[in-house]
């Protein structure tokens, strides 16, 4: 499958004095929250890029960043190393079982307790932002199975400590019978005594899932508008009048927060980047860049960014809106699927979707999700071929020759679905696919005309940015082809640097390239991210082959949101290989003119 995409990135420039090591970066790498002037967004497009079949086999969603750990933005509660320090046996099982059970780190999240500050990730022109008076109330929902209780109470305290009192109609919690025994018991008596009566904990007799789970909370909900919330998020300030206010306007709006990345190890709470919500026809969720075209207009970085699909965890929605649109399908199972057909269904059926950057919600993003569903089944499987049934026309042959076996797989009974698509008169999958999610490469099956900017990608070569050696601090040494250069799939490695050799001479270009001697281009599988980076040919299609830097002299790549490192800095072979971005002295390079 490819895509095209016409993209930006954001450029980041850091003039802080404390900054010491960034300021020797002499090229800024891809940070989120300070978009650079718009004449410089670097305009680039995208051939056919693999669809990681990682993510698809992991089933889950990704944060923003890939596995990028950020660094500290400003006024950062600074995490402090010893926060994870295992002091004795209990501060062991209690790590261990967190893991476990939750698949982050629980130990930390009890010691940081039910209400911590976090940094204020918003762009600086959103705080001068104002918003009217005469709101919508809220009824926030979080539906949990099993949840830690001090991430749970984090997100309910975050919620009672940011947002105003008036705006905030209630609270609903929703148990999707956990089987943890301190969910039942000192939940419950803490919603009891400690939290304001407008915190209702309602219980499922039965294991219903998120999707059912989440109309359940919907039932019971009384406020304007709906807040869905996961688990394990913390909100923002100022993180709900922005959401709100699209929705007064216009009630067939559905809105979506900025997705703050919570570390699942450290709990750090950092900032993402605005990225928008896409799919790949194997129907799982991905992040795409914004493209330009969205970014034109007065209101620049702080303007809401309309959004093909969304995470499906955070949203806002009027109340009503929800039940004449459908609420969700109640045919779905647990986990998977409902975002891309309450995403589908919002923009087929007349509504909109929308990012709000001013509106920042952190979420605790895991490496794996650390249950299943009661029988066992795939209900990822289940719930895409239901939403395939309903909402995708021919288009649901890209996702059966992805998966052929699933062709035969019972979905149950979707009658009601269908009847609702007729009822709401909502438009065509292909006029989704036109007129919302044009970036979209279709080939196989449904095949387009190939897009004529590829066309313009092989009249245009990319701008070069600077030209000169990839050095690595601790090593002193330089990237070099283990090989020669103009072998593809060759390894780099890093050698002693020798000045006049033209085989140690990168270009970086404004697609984010890093190509060597002219010739291939520095590569890392997305589908293998554990694979060292290669020498390939240049398909000028970024992903795969886009690499920043940043700060810490980190050397980042794009597509698998990894760092660059040594492996081993004392052994001669210098070989090199991905990691996740830690800051470390491996991890250290210098572009060098
Ligand atoms: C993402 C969404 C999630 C949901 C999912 C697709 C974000 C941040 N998260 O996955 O909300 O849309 O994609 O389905 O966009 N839960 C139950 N009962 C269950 C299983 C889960 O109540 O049987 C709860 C769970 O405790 C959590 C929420 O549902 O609060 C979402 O589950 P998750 O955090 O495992 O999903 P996530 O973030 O991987
Ligand atoms: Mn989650």
């Amino acid at each position: 499958t490819s895509v095209t995409w016409t993209l930006l990135l954001f450029v980041y420039f850091n003039f802080s004095e404390e900054n010491q090591s960034f300021k020797n970066v002499p090229i800024k790498g891809l940070e989120p929250q300070r978009p650079f002037p718009k004449k410089f967004y670097p305009r680039f497009t995208r051939g056919p890029v693999h669809i990681p079949e990682l993510q698809q086999k992991e089933n889950k969603i990704g944060n923003p960043l890939g596995n990028h750990v950020q660094s500290p933005v400003k006024g950062q509660v600074e995490f402090s190393p010893e926060m994870g320090m295992i002091f004795n046996e209990e501060d062991q099982e209690v790590r261990d079982l967190g893991y476990q059970k939750h698949a982050f780190n629980m130990l930390i999240s009890n010691r940081l307790g039910y209400h911590r500050e976090v940094p204020d990730t918003r762009d600086v022109k959103c705080r001068e932002k104002s918003y009217p008076s005469d709101l919508p109330s809220a009824s926030v929902i979080i539906c949990f199975y099993n949840e830690a209780l001090s991430a749970l109470l984090r997100t309910v305290h975050s919620v009672l400590d940011r947002t105003p009192a008036h705006l905030l109609h209630e609270i609903i919690l929703v148990d999707d019978n956990s089987e943890l025994a301190d969910l039942k018991k000192d939940l419950d008596e803490y919603v009891r005594t400690q939290l304001p009566k407008t915190t209702k904990l309602v219980r499922n007799e039965k294991r219903e899932g998120l999707i059912r789970g989440r109309m359940i909370g919907a039932s019971h909900a009384t406020g304007e508008v709906l807040v869905f919330l996961d688990s394990h998020c913390e909100v923002n300030e100022m993180w709900l009048q922005p959401l709100l206010t699209p929705i007064r306007e216009d009630h067939r709006t559905v809105v979506c927060p900025v997705i703050d990345i919570i570390s699942a190890d450290t709990l750090t709470y950092s900032s993402s980047p605005v990225v928008r919500g896409g799919f790949n026809w194997g129907l799982h969720f991905k992040w795409d860049l914004v493209p330009l075209s969205e970014l034109e207009g007065p209101e620049g970085a702080t303007a809401p960014i309309k959004s093909p699909t969304m995470a499906g965890g955070l949203f806002a929605m009027d109340r009503e809106y929800f039940n004449e649109l459908g609420q969700y399908d109640s045919g779905m199972d647990i986990w998977g699927g409902e975002n891309l057909e309450i995403s589908f269904r919002i923009w087929m059926c007349g509504g909109r979707l929308l990012i709000i950057p001013c509106s920042r919600v952190g979420h605790i993003f895991r490496k794996r999700r650390p249950y299943g569903s009661p029988g066992g089944q795939d209900t990822m499987a289940h719930n895409s071929l239901r939403l395939a049934h309903v909402w995708m026309d021919e288009y649901k042959e890209q996702y059966f020759a992805l998966r052929p076996e699933l062709r035969m797989r019972n979905y149950g009974n979707i009658t009601d679905r269908v009847e609702l698509r007729k009822r709401l008169n909502c438009k065509s999958f292909k006029w989704y696919l036109d007129n919302i999610y044009p970036e979209m490469q279709i080939s196989g099956p449904n095949a387009k005309a190939p897009q004529p900017v590829f066309i313009n990608r092989a009249q245009k070569r990319p701008k070069i940015i600077q030209r000169g050696r990839l050095y690595h601090l601790q090593t002193n040494k330089c990237l070099v082809a283990q090989g020669h250069p103009s072998q593809k799939g060759g390894l780099v490695v890093v050698r002693e640097c020798d000045y006049n050799d033209q085989n140690q001479v990168w270009v970086y270009n404004e697609d984010h390239e890093l190509i060597l001697n002219n010739l291939l281009c520095l590569d890392v599988s997305e589908t293998r991210s554990s694979d060292p980076p290669r020498l390939m040919k240049c398909h000028g299609s970024g992903g795969s082959q886009q690499w920043t830097f940043g700060i810490n002299n980190r050397l980042y790549q794009v597509s698998v949101g990894q760092c660059m490192r040594v492996v081993d800095p004392l052994s001669h072979k210098g070989y090199v290989t991905m990691a996740i971005c830690d800051g470390s002295l491996p991890q250290q390079w210098h572009f060098e003119s």
